[in-house]
């Protein structure tokens, strides 16, 4: 989010009202995205079973009566391979320096991994440079525990041990945790009501009515990209770009949207097109009616696949495609 975004709304609204960056992190797949989208009732972030799905910071904007917060996803902490990795990972680590709250999501269904011990190093190593706002750990997928296993509670100590040296016992307001569902919405006002209680005091940001500032094009290319990360399979996901090049509405209220599919490789063109382009039409098959629901009419999409040979490693093209690398 750019500084000039951030500008108070002059409105009336309750004394008590509250107001902050909230920075959603994680590992890659415990369902950041998915919270984020049950939270603003709208889907504007994609979501899938493979890990690193998001590659962006997403701002959601979430209104209520005493408080507005502004949520950003973040891809997920894991040890990057190549630039765009490096990129993701940094995004992560630059929303926690700026947020007023740091939710960390974690898989209630499973106990740390390196990967969650490598994000708390990463924040105690943050810590020591500017305080960490408080933090909330979310032991997300409460719904998917099977019959007697552990309590949460339990999960929950696990997980806290891991941010011990915040000295929790001297400062409670530090580390607080809460078991939910992002898929089901389970336990998902309480947490809301221990975010609002470690917000400050503050106005609003944005109007009421708009819950992000990602433009309409870019969540259309997300769509299509959310697809192709279903539909294929191995690396071929992890290499796939899209770039809406044509968007507009005609007269009829159609909205024509034009996308190419980036890929790293001519194996992978193969692969995307399948056979007798099979493949690409189920991917615009899918696709079209998601991104319908988005501009709320009728989609005439058409899809193309170029090779872009190892675009993930080269700063321009991830520069081209949106991720703001810098050097
Ligand atoms: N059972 C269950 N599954 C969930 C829940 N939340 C997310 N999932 C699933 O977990 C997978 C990953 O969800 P995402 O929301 O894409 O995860 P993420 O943390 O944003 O992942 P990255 O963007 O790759 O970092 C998807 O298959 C979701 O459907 C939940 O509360 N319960
Ligand atoms: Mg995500």
């Amino acid at each position: 989010m750019t500084e000039s975004a951030i500008r108070p709304i002059d409105e009336e609204l309750p004394p008590d009202h509250r107001s902050g960056v909230v920075a959603v992190i994680g590992r890659p797949n415990v369902g950041k995205s998915t919270l984020l989208n049950r939270l603003l009732g709208q889907k504007i972030a994609i979501t899938s079973p493979k890990p690193q799905t998001t590659r962006d910071q997403l701002l959601g904007i979430l209104t209520k009566e005493d408080m507005q917060i502004l949520l950003l996803d973040t891809p997920g902490i894991h040890a990057p391979q190549h630039k765009l990795g490096e990129y993701m990972v940094r995004v992560a680590q630059e929303t926690v320096e700026d947020a007023d709250l740091v939710l960390w999501l974690v898989d209630a269904n499973t106990p740390p991994k390196d990967e969650e011990r490598q994000i708390a190093a990463l924040l105690q190593r943050l810590h020591r440079k500017k305080p960490l706002p408080p933090i909330i750990i979310g032991l997300n997928k409460v719904d998917g525990r099977p019959a007697g296993a552990g309590l949460p509670q339990e999960r929950a100590h696990e997980y806290l041990a891991l941010l011990a040296w915040l000295n929790p016992d001297e400062n409670p307001t530090a580390v607080a945790w809460h078991g939910l569902s992002g898929l089901t919405g389970e336990g998902v006002n309480e947490l809301l009501a221990l975010v609002r209680e470690r917000l400050p005091l503050g106005p609003r940001y944005f109007p009421e009515d708009q819950v992000t500032d990602l433009q309409v094009r870019f969540i259309a290319a997300e769509l299509i990209r959310e697809q192709a990360l279903r539909l294929l399979q191995q690396e071929v996901p992890h290499s796939i770009a899209v770039e809406v090049d044509e968007f507009s509405v005609r007269d009829d209220g159609m909205t024509y949207i034009s996308a190419v599919i980036y890929v790293e490789r001519a194996s992978q063109k193969g692969i995307v097109l399948g056979q007798k382009g099979s493949m690409i039409k189920r991917i615009g098959q899918a696709a079209r009616p998601e991104i319908e629901k988005l501009v709320e009419g009728p989609v005439y999409l058409e899809l193309w696949v170029k090779v872009w040979e190892k675009w993930r490693t080269r700063e321009g093209m991830l520069r081209r495609l949106g991720y703001a690398i810098q050097n």
